[in-house]
């Protein structure tokens, strides 16, 4: 596999069929925080990660977006406490005994200090960020949680986008996570969620909420939208859910090739979801997501497969009209304790191949004693960057499925994307109608292999602890009679009107 067919000269039978580009036919607009992360609350148990002082992982953040959106969350999130004075004490957990082995959920709980929000307000202005904090709901009570919530709010001011209360609900009563019983379901959720989100906007009564941060099932999603968006009227913020493309990484189901062919039935889910949210006049997030649950595959989610992935399932929301992504991931002790201590993507390493043993799907490593680096994720998250802010045009697809193409207006200018997902290079050619463009700036996402780490965006890497970046090769595509035709092996161009 090659990334630098790009630009070939084509034999006129190569030609492809030609894709209208109709400024007339306006999509979706592209929020400018579209762009989001998503980390466990538990990293908040140590107060000098979400820190000013944190330079390194704050450089990151501003590298991937000036106005991105930190959602703190997922499986660890029912087993932290906030310790609001001295005096506070622990949590009780309301998950039953049993076989501890068997529970893909943490095993202990975490503190978390008031001084660890306090920094991190400091790192949402050092970014320029806004943050989704998920409160405890399955291990705590209303009244913990309205605590947490006003001190939250009122040190994160503006850059709170809003609260989420509790993680993947309709998981709560499998045995493998066992926070409520078997016989629990849809309209107990609600019920007690009511019964938070009341508490809370006690004592905080600009407080906004998201929800119901589902791990799979999005008749729930819907539901939600129905019965809470009239109770909560303008306190509900958005609708949110989550989606894993993949998992568990230690199964032979879970393939590369699989992750890149895509999945109509997650198309399908995110169109319905997001007509509801529009009916209620909300947004739809998803606020948890990657490429592969239970802390990712190796050799695929932390590889130029990823970029790819990455890259066009962000796009494909942001067109059907989702508001905003926020990938997972952190460091690895945190997310392997949000699996209960199981790492099965360690597993199927080769020995010794990796520090890492968790979260092979993180965006950005943030290992203990290693410099932060960018992972081939995070290069398909800065390619869908410079779509925030723009207006996608309607465009037929390529005839080949495992070929993306996105076109939007941003700031009066054309960016245009192409993913090529295959193995094979693909050629398109695109009449650019009502546009007068003569010529296109182009950057490629590339990597020697779909299982490589080493990519490239515009011919450079972005730097080991300072995050810095600047494209070594931009290529010129001419455009003549508005027609642009270009090929591509596997890889993604950006183009940019000049
Ligand atoms: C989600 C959890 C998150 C996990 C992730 C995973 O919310 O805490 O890290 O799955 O399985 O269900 O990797």
């Amino acid at each position: 596999m090659r990334g630098d067919g790009f630009g070939a000269i084509l034999q006129d039978a190569e030609i492809p069929r030609t894709i209208p580009v109709d400024p007339a036919r306006l999509g979706r607009i592209v929020p400018t925080n579209f762009v989001g992360l998503s980390y466990e609350l538990a990293e908040l148990a140590d107060a000098s990660f979400f820190s000013p002082a944190n330079t390194e992982l704050v450089a990151f953040f501003k590298r991937l977006s000036p106005s991105g959106v930190l959602r703190i969350g997922g499986n660890t999130s029912e087993f932290c406490w906030f310790r609001a004075t001295p005096a506070t004490t622990a949590i009780a957990l309301r998950t039953p005994p049993g076989d501890l082995s068997q529970r893909w959920m943490p095993h202990r709980l975490f503190v978390i200090e008031p001084n660890a929000i306090e920094t991190l307000a400091g790192f949402l202005q050092a970014t320029g960020w806004q943050a989704i904090y998920g409160l405890n709901y399955g291990n705590s009570t209303p009244e913990r949680a309205a605590t947490e919530a006003a001190f939250v709010a009122s040190r994160l001011g503006r850059h709170l986008l809003f609260f989420q209360i509790g993680n993947e609900p309709d998981f709560y009563k499998d045995a493998n996570n066992g926070v409520r019983p078997a016989s629990w379901g849809f309209q107990d959720y609600v019920r007690e969620w009511l019964g938070y989100a009341d508490a809370i906007s006690a004592r905080v009564p600009q407080a906004r909420f998201g929800g119901p941060d589902t791990g799979a099932s999005s008749d729930w999603v819907i539901r939600f939208g129905d019965e809470v968006a009239p109770k909560l009227g303008s306190r509900l913020a958005a609708l949110t859910g989550h989606y894993y493309a993949e998992g568990p990484p230690d199964t032979p189901s879970t393939t590369t090739a699989r992750l890149l062919r895509g999945d109509p039935r997650m198309a399908q889910q995110t169109a319905a979801i997001v007509q509801a949210a529009d009916a209620h006049g909300l947004q739809y997030r998803m606020t948890e997501g990657n490429s592969c649950y239970r802390g990712g595959k190796p050799g695929m989610s932390n590889a130029f497969a990823a970029t790819l992935w990455g890259a066009d399932y962000m796009l494909q929301l942001a067109s059907l009209g989702c508001a905003g992504v926020n990938l997972h991931g952190g460091k690895s002790t945190v997310l392997s304790a949000g699996l209960g201590d199981h790492n099965p993507g360690a597993k199927i390493l080769p020995a010794g191949q990796h520090r890492r043993t968790n979260g092979f799907y993180t965006p950005i490593s943030s290992e203990d004693g290693d410099p932060v680096e960018a992972m081939p994720l995070f290069y398909g998250m800065m390619f869908a960057e410079y779509f925030a802010g723009g207006q996608f045009l309607n465009v037929p697809q390529p005839a080949n499925p495992e070929c993306r193409l996105y076109v939007a207006q941003r700031a009066g200018r054309l960016t245009i994307g192409i993913i090529n997902k295959s193995l094979h290079p693909a050629t398109i050619q695109l009449r650019l109608q009502g546009t007068n463009v003569k010529a296109m700036q182009a950057l490629r996402l590339a990597a020697p292999s779909l299982h490589s780490e080493q990519v490239t965006f515009g011919g450079a890497a972005v730097a080991a602890k300072t995050a810095a970046w600047k494209p070594l090769k931009t290529e010129t595509v001419k455009v003549r009679d508005g027609m642009l035709l270009l090929t591509t092996g596997t890889g993604a161009v950006l183009l940019q009107e000049s």
